[in-house]
């Protein structure tokens, strides 16, 4: 009997032990002692797999020699990985643009990319399939004129994810309170056409929703029926180039989309950009303290 309780006493010291032993050293990374890829667990965070700046991560893996993972997601699970580890102020890497809200939201900030992998600032372009100019002239030209701002899209993109308003609701918003710009985009005494129902092909980035629905309520208002078709990034490209969408204005040049447009640039018309300034690149929080991604071998 005694003998008993004295080894389930000896055994019992040894798990106390075994677990002083561990929980100090998981203690010291939590504290931030690993390396850099511990630290980000060996992880990049990506979005869907057709985005241009997933292939552009490949290539920045392979350039840099990263010994990482990216993770396919989505637009929207990338954001909540970044919302979660920022609420518990543990690294993380993320694929990331401009325009987007989560800059407003959040302090965070590009990792330098000294071999220009992610191919520096470029532009987001109006694409119109063949046709779409006799076929529909007046939005045709709506399409052609359309121009904002970074910032014009970031207050779209922080009404629909910040302040939860739906994306029909935050574009006609936005409209209302932006009748000089959007009187620009709205050509007259130019006709209709006959065709009534433009169709918009757009993918669920946060960029693009804001952006495909601020079009679709302007060519509401010139008299349209308008159809948004959310699809992948490839079928966008195919499908514009096939003529299954009337336009698209979701069109990263020269780099993001860079091998898709070369698919299909003699079969649409290029209408040039709609914003200028956009990026695309890794996107750490600011306390992470690396600042390029070569740190991220470390
Ligand atoms: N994005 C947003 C897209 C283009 C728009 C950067 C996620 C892409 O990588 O293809």
């Amino acid at each position: 009997m005694f003998r008993q309780y004295r080894s389930l006493t000896l055994a019992t010291l040894l798990v106390f032990l075994m677990a002083a032993v561990f929980g100090c050293t998981t203690g010291e990374k939590e504290a931030g002692q690993g390396t850099v890829k511990e630290k980000f667990n060996g992880e990049i965070i990506g979005i869907e797999p057709g985005a241009g700046i997933m292939k552009a991560t490949e290539k920045a893996i392979k350039e840099y020699s990263l010994d990482y993972t990216l993770k396919d997601s989505s637009s929207a699970a990338m954001v909540a990985a970044l919302k979660s580890a920022i609420e518990s102020k543990k690294w993380i890497v993320v694929t990331g643009w401009t325009p987007h809200w989560m800059f407003a939201r959040w302090d965070l900030k590009y990792l330098e990319d000294p071999k220009g992998v992610y191919g520096g600032e470029e532009h987001i372009a109006t694409i119109a399939r063949k046709g779409l100019q006799k076929d529909a002239p007046a939005a045709y030209q709506m399409l052609d004129a359309f121009y904002w701002q970074p910032s014009d899209m970031e207050a779209v993109m922080l009404d629909i994810n910040v302040n939860k308003m739906d994306p029909d609701e935050a574009a006609q918003k936005w409209i209302r309170e932006n009748e000089d710009k959007v009187k620009k985009w709205i050509p007259e005494g130019v006709p209709k056409g006959n065709l009534k129902k433009i169709k918009l092909g757009y993918v669920e980035w946060d960029s693009e929703i804001a952006s495909t629905h601020v079009v679709k309520h302007v060519l509401m208002k010139l008299g349209y029926d308008v159809e948004l078709k959310a699809v992948d990034a490839g079928v966008m490209w195919t499908g514009i180039g096939a003529g299954h969408f009337d336009a698209i204005v979701a069109a990263w040049l020269p780099h993001t989309h860079g091998d898709y447009y070369k698919q299909v640039k003699d079969k649409v018309d290029n209408l040039g950009p709609n914003l200028e300034g956009a990026k695309i690149g890794l996107v750490v929080p600011d306390y992470v303290t690396i600042n390029s991604i070569e740190d991220l071998n470390k």
